[in-house]
């Protein structure tokens, strides 16, 4: 009998070229999978983005991370976390994760990552306040469409859902590159966000997934050498 998992997941790899590193599409990944399959279905492959093996871009030429294998498939592989998550979903539809969710709380995080690429990003520094102010003003957004169902614990219900998996990662992005190269903090005033935030460090999915704050402050430490 095979022991050999379903799926391989190539991920990007931490600063080791090993482990597994910052990316947040990857993560999304890693927790739906946690949300859907069981470990044992899952290989996970750190890939290093700084020199991608000839294999992994014969799989994906486009050379992103997360892909996905389906050995059980033909070797079906699927670039791109949201495809990724889509497919997971289509051949196990339990647990209810709300895949394809497209009410509004996705309006209400969706301008979170850009505005802060953009921040981080940025090399005129006459443009930081202005930066700064746009990404807080999505994080209002996100954290008053949460105070508007409070009832909630996470984003759409009580229980994790795809939604989540997007945000959470690149909610700790925020917190963690955000303060350390450009003295970010998200707002106190944001307490239903922070709640939001610590439900979500708690829960295991995510916290199984989550690489270690150096990984990410090295991540993208790239924009700031
Ligand atoms: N749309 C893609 C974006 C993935 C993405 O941007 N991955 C980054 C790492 S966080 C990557 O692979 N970068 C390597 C490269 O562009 O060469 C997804 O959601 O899967």
């Amino acid at each position: 009998m095979s022991t050999e998992a379903r799926f391989q997941l190539f991920v990007k790899a931490g600063k080791d070229g090993k482990s597994i590193g910052d990316c947040p599409f990857s993560q999304r990944v890693n927790m739906f999978t946690g949300l859907t399959l069981n470990n044992s279905d899952v290989e996970i492959i750190p890939i290093n983005t700084s020199d991608k093996p000839d294999y992994f871009l014969k799989l994906n030429p486009e050379g992103k991370v997360p892909v996905l294998v389906d050995r059980h498939n033909n070797n079906k592989i699927i670039p791109d976390s949201g495809e990724i998550t889509r497919y997971i979903n289509e051949l196990f539809p339990k647990p209810e994760v709300h895949q394809g969710y497209s009410g509004p709380a996705i309006d209400a995080a969706s301008g979170i990552f850009p505005k802060f690429a953009a921040m981080m990003t940025n090399k005129d520094s006459s443009k930081n306040e202005e930066l700064k102010a746009n990404l807080v003003a999505e994080l209002r957004k996100l954290n008053d469409f949460l105070a508007a169902n409070i009832n909630n614990k996470y984003l759409l219900c009580d229980n994790v859902c795809e939604l989540d998996c997007q945000v959470l990662p690149k909610l700790r992005h925020i917190q963690v590159a955000g303060t350390f190269y450009k003295s970010f903090n998200i707002p106190e005033e944001f307490t239903t966000l922070t709640r939001y935030i610590k439900e979500g460090e708690a829960c295991d999915v995510f916290k199984n997934s989550c690489p270690p704050d150096e990984e990410i402050i090295w991540g993208w430490s790239k924009f700031f050498t």
